[in-house]
């Protein structure tokens, strides 16, 4: 009889826990955000793996935190109150406690030091570039520089509801807010150093998916680095309030084979900015496709696993 009662509810807490974990994948958007997200945007580069890691673990830690904190306090309300212990302890002191309450932080600071330093060290040793990138920060829209691929410059601004929708007739996904005219070209599994500036007030040069965020001062250099694992489109936003247009200055990334940001760069480089737009027009194309036949297969899967 007990089996009968409790069976269906343990049934349905794990399927309760297996939605939020299938959930949980389907909602962190590759690059952009997705509805009803929770958490960070999925990774494509080690560092923003790193960050996710290290996110999640201090989380942990300050639920912990929180649970215990709550629990004292309950512990105070109800087992101290004045109807439940009419005649309060005169006890101010307890050495053991003190020592405890001290110790206890300190080594809790310990563990949360040692990965954040890891991490601050893995995002500020910079690998040998193979594609430098030099991103300045207008009010409203970016431009972007390619200095040791023949220093061609482009600017980059958000597109406007027709431009998006004549991209979406062409088969393009074009993200509102997020769609830009030039996107950013790099290549897949190479160190893009990123070298950010601004023309006029601060900025800030973001990618969730790339773990790179950092200020853009006008008159200072600052820099991030990347390494994209995976081919696509990665969007942004710029994340320093810097005026009217803030939330209008998207940036978009775009990481394709070596040999398409070859033929890109080259194309850019010539002057011939009708070939380059056709060359990174195809690449979003086949990144859309492919896209498409991911989701779908996620979506044969999820339907044979439900069965
Ligand atoms: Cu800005």
């Amino acid at each position: 009889m007990k089996l009968w009662k409790t069976a269906p509810k343990s049934i349905a807490l794990g399927a309760l826990m297996a939605a939020l974990a299938g959930a949980s994948v389907a909602m962190a958007g590759t690059g952009q955000p997705s509805d009803w997200q929770l958490g960070m945007q999925n990774p494509v580069t080690d560092i923003a793996e790193q960050i996710i890691q290290f996110h999640d673990m201090v989380n942990v830690i300050i639920i912990a935190i929180t649970i215990f904190v709550f629990i004292l306090l309950a512990i105070v309300i109800f087992k101290f109150n004045e109807n439940a212990n009419p005649t309060p302890s005169k006890t101010t002191h307890h050495t053991g406690l003190e020592v405890a309450w001290t110790i206890i932080p300190v080594f809790i600071l310990i563990i949360i030091a040692v990965p954040s330093f890891k991490l601050l060290f893995a995002q500020y040793t910079y690998p040998k570039a193979d594609v430098t990138l030099k991103a300045t920060g207008n009010q409203w829209n970016w431009t972007y520089q390619y200095p040791d691929h023949g220093g061609f410059n482009f600017t980059s601004i958000m597109l406007n509801d027709s431009e998006r929708d004549a991209l979406i007739k062409k088969g393009i996904p074009a993200p509102r807010l997020l769609a830009v005219d030039n996107e950013v070209v790099v290549p897949v599994n190479q160190v893009v150093h990123v070298i950010v500036t601004a023309s006029d007030v601060i900025h800030n040069w973001t990618v969730p998916s790339f773990g790179s965020k950092v200020d853009a001062v006008p008159g200072r250099t600052t820099a991030t680095w990347f390494k994209a694992k995976q081919e696509g489109v990665f969007y942004g936003q710029c994340s320093e309030l810097c005026g009217k247009d803030h939330a209008f200055m998207p940036i978009a990334v775009r990481v394709v084979k070596p040999e398409v940001f070859a033929q890109w760069s080259e194309a850019m480089k010539s002057r011939n900015r009708r070939r380059a737009k056709e060359i990174i027009e195809k690449a979003a194309l086949e990144h859309a496709g492919a896209k498409v036949a991911v989701e779908e297969l996620q979506g044969a899967g999820q339907v044979a696993s439900n069965k």
